[in-house]
């Protein structure tokens, strides 16, 4: 380990005096012992209506079964167990718009009426158990009632964040053969409207299993209603059938909650699915746990509902735990780079969760944008998305937190679906070190053949133990499930991550191992921006890879070979940028391209990214023996 690893952040005394977990050695060492006991013992602060035959069944892993034979609904304990105490009263979402003057803000109460009302239309449209509802909203709190009116029926949400083009919502909405999208007209970014309903009219087109779009209204922008297909929101609200009370349905535990796509290795997203009774444990516990969650916090999670983050710790998370959740529409810099410091003094938030890259943009602006706003109802910083630097590290804790507050970064995936690597507040704290494995986990590093590496060394990050947030498959592709994270070690779950492990038992993470780059947080694959790029009449072939970026974490470098009597020009690179973002997402534009007469391949044909890199960076490109006419 270098010396700049080894900082160390013990925690402030009054943040373990008020810590839930005190002696994390003990009851790590409990969860060690016996997993299972500790996961029951976890469920059983939430509510069954039968209660489970068996903890975990592994009798088909890696289809691993978690509370088999136990009926729940993740909205009984999100919403309905809070309806019946002091806590219906409770703010349960705080939500600013954009234009911070809009506020909206809902008790568990009123949060529940929303639900209901959401579910009653669902259900009159014909949505029921086990059917997809495409979700492709903002971040506004229609967002929330969608995900919760589905759960609350049976129905399986799939949430794609409100930036994907039509291409990818599409394939998305295809690929699950859903029926029923709720979107709305626009979303607002930076002042000025994102076409949501026009992005999917234009998705639903190609997509003929789509027989009902519900459109919320939020930006008041004109849009095309078909009169057959498309319903404003707000007028089937108005209706009787939307009226009334809305049973909760009790499903088994293993039922599914929701698939949310996410990039992998091919161009074919991949769509993790959850499930109802292992997610609402996993999520609860770990947000309890490492943020110390208590009924007067106002946790804010800055993460788009559309990303596992904002699924896990902006909409479930929170409601689990009887806490009150904040939701900005925003983005950090718009219209000044004050506004997160702003609506943190306003709102009083005392816990509040982001990404290394929205750190490192707003460090760049200097401190006095974060120090003229009392920040002092802050108590607990937390990070997530990859790997947070030190200096940014230090940053966030000594302006943001006042040298106060711990910063407790999380380690997961939207296939982990709750927090694997992580601290909890009693923790002392190394910046740059995702922490220690969960309560109940236990992680390895292994070298290609499989055995565990020496502390230091950097090898393949794995999984030892199941966990009740696991994803249970792939939807749809089972064998894709079994082969992408169960078979180069059989027995373990595969991160793709490469990481180090310290001598105290701290993890290390440094990055993706596959084809999967995080882009200021973002999770996209090298194939899905080439195949946006080759769907460019100019662009015959191109590989993409990820570059170290200081802001942004990696930045997209995309080596094209353009089409017979194309030249490169700056013209040119704006355009395939362009054309990224509409083919894909703005978030998934290339920052540099360069065009190669051919790409080095092996003789089997596969592109060597690494190569690709090295000349990129610069750097020498080593070994060239398996390369193709070498
Ligand atoms: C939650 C989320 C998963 C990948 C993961 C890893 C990276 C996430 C991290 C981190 C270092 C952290 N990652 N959190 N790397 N430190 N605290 O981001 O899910 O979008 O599926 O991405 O993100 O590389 O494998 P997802």
């Amino acid at each position: 380990m270098t010396t700049d690893h080894q900082d160390v952040f013990e925690p402030p005394a009054e943040i373990v005096d008020r810590a839930r977990v005190k002696d994390w050695r003990a009851v790590e060492a409990r969860a060690a012992a016996d997993p299972q006991a500790y996961w029951a013992d976890q469920a059983s602060e939430l509510e069954w209506s039968k209660p489970w035959d068996k903890v975990l069944d592994d009798s088909a892993a890696p289809f691993y079964k978690w509370f088999t034979g136990a009926r729940t609904n993740i909205v009984t304990n999100a919403v309905d167990r809070h309806l019946s105490s002091a806590t219906r009263n409770k703010l349960a979402l705080i939500w600013v718009g954009e234009d911070t003057s809009k506020v909206r803000t809902f008790s568990y109460f009123s949060l529940n009426r929303e639900v209901e009302q959401m579910a009653n239309i669902l259900l009159s449209m014909g949505v029921g158990k086990g059917d997809v509802v495409t979700i492709y909203l903002p971040r506004i709190p229609e967002i929330f009632f969608a995900m919760l009116a589905c759960a609350k029926i049976g129905a399986v949400h799939s949430v794609i964040f409100a930036g994907y083009s039509a291409d990818a919502l599409s394939t998305r909405i295809d690929d699950s053969e859903s029926k029923l999208v709720i979107t709305a007209d626009g979303s607002w970014v930076n002042g000025k409207v994102f076409p949501l309903k026009k992005i999917v009219d234009d998705a639903v087109r190609y997509s003929p299993s789509v027989e009902n779009v519900v459109v919320v209204r939020n930006t008041g922008t004109e849009v095309t209603m078909d009169t057959v297909r498309d319903h404003w929101y707000h007028e089937l609200a108005r209706l009787p059938i939307a009226k009334g009370h809305c049973p909760t349905v009790q499903l088994d535990a293993e039922d599914p909650l929701f698939i949310l796509y996410t990039s992998g290795s091919t161009g074919k997203p991949k769509a993790i699915l959850h499930t109802h009774g292992g997610y609402q444990v996993g999520t609860y516990t770990t947000l309890k746990d490492s943020f110390d969650m208590k009924p007067e916090d106002r946790w804010w999670c800055t993460a788009d509902p559309g990303w596992i983050t904002g699924h896990s710790y902006l909409v479930y998370g929170p409601l689990l735990n009887g806490a009150t959740a904040f939701m900005f529409e925003g983005n950090p810099t718009y219209p000044y780079p004050d506004i997160w410091w702003q609506l943190v003094e306003h709102y009083g938030i005392t816990s509040f969760y982001t990404a290394p890259t929205a750190i490192r943009t707003l460090m760049r602006f200097g401190d006095a944008w974060v120090t003229k706003h009392d920040l002092s109802t802050l108590r607990l910083l937390g990070s997530v998305g990859e790997p947070i630097n030190p200096e940014a590290w230090r940053w966030f804790h000594r302006v943001v937190g006042g040298g106060r507050c711990p910063i407790i970064d999380t380690w997961w995936q939207t296939e982990t679906g709750m927090f694997q690597i992580t601290t909890v507040p009693s923790m002392p704290q190394k910046p740059g070190s995702a922490g220690r494995p969960v309560f109940g986990q236990q992680a390895a590093i292994l070298d290609e053949a499989g055995h565990e590496v020496p502390v230091g060394t950097e090898g393949f990050l794995v999984l030892k133990n199941p966990w009740p947030a696991m994803m249970r498959t792939l939807f749809k592709d089972p064998d894709r499930y079994r082969q992408a994270y169960w078979e180069k070690y059989p027995g373990v779950y595969l991160t793709g991550d490469s990481a180090r492990i310290d001598e105290d038992g701290y993890i290390w993470v440094i990055g993706r191992t596959d084809d999967v780059i995080k882009v200021s947080g973002h999770r996209l694959g090298t194939a899905e921006v080439e195949s946006a790029l080759v769907s460019h009449p100019a662009v015959v072939e191109a590989a993409a890879i990820g570059l170290p970026h200081e802001v942004k974490g990696n930045a997209i470098h995309c080596s094209v070979i353009l089409a017979n009597g194309v030249q490169p020009s700056r013209e040119l690179e704006e355009d395939l940028r362009n054309h990224v973002a509409e083919t894909l997402s703005p978030i998934a534009k290339p920052d540099s391209f360069d065009f190669p007469e051919k790409l080095p391949k092996t003789r089997s044909g596969k592109i060597m990214r690494r190569i690709l890199r090295a000349r990129a960076l610069g750097q020498d490109e080593g070994d060239l023996s398996t390369l193709e006419n070498s």
